[in-house]
């Protein structure tokens, strides 16, 4: 099985990147966590990152008192190449409840957010509550990369974004999510 190319697009000074991958292996800034609100580990990427990085991860987490849904917090990366993982709770899918739309684009927007106060520069995401949290991964990856454009728009602190998917199924939905905003919005191209 080949891995399918990585897909670029451009907004302003700043890179949005679709891969298939796995996130313990990117070197950018910080690695963003799929966490839950003890921040105290679990299964899926979270299990995945705390396994990469050892042991003294799961003591700084223990020491935040926990994290909101939607909400963000950052410690260092320890055993990761990333030098930090910035923690994000997305929210736990209920379908008809408009809630949880705002609450996976706010985890999306605090973890940029998290970043660039620390003077980051790169960072990488999963995509965020669309495995054991169950939300669909089409409906998942629209407001994933609509709140990465809007945030990256109106600065110039975070260069690069790369989503990191973990199976194809997964980056197709990326990349046709991606397809509909470069149609839409003037300043988002390919490279
Ligand atoms: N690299 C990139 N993506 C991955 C990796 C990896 N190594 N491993 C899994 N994924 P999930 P959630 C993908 O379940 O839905 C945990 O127990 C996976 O295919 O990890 O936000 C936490 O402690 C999926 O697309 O996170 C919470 O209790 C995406 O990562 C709860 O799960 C997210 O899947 C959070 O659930």
């Amino acid at each position: 099985m080949t891995t399918p190319p990585i897909i670029r697009a451009q907004v302003r000074e700043s890179t949005v990147q679709l891969l298939q991958g796995d996130i313990t292996r990117e070197e950018t800034d910080a690695i963003v966590n799929a966490a839950n609100t003890s921040l105290l580990g679990g299964g899926g990427v979270d299990g995945a990152i705390h396994r990469a990085a050892g042991p003294e991860l799961l003591a700084e987490t223990r020491a935040l008192g926990g994290c909101e849904t939607g909400d963000a917090k950052i410690t260092k990366g320890y055993r990761l190449p990333a030098k930090y993982v910035i923690h994000a709770v997305g929210p736990v899918y209920r379908p008809d409840d408009p809630d949880v739309a705002l609450l996976l684009a706010s985890a999306y927007r605090r973890s940029l957010e998290v970043a660039a106060e620390n003077g980051l520069t790169s960072l990488a995401f999963p995509a965020i509550s669309t495995g054991v949290y169950g939300y669909p991964l089409k409906e998942a990856a629209a407001i994933a990369l609509a709140t990465t454009v809007a945030f990256l728009r109106d600065q110039e602190q975070i260069r690069q974004v790369r989503l990191v998917l973990y199976n194809e199924a997964a980056y197709h939905a990326f990349a046709s999510a991606l397809a509909a905003l470069v149609h839409q919005q003037s300043e988002l191209r390919y490279l």
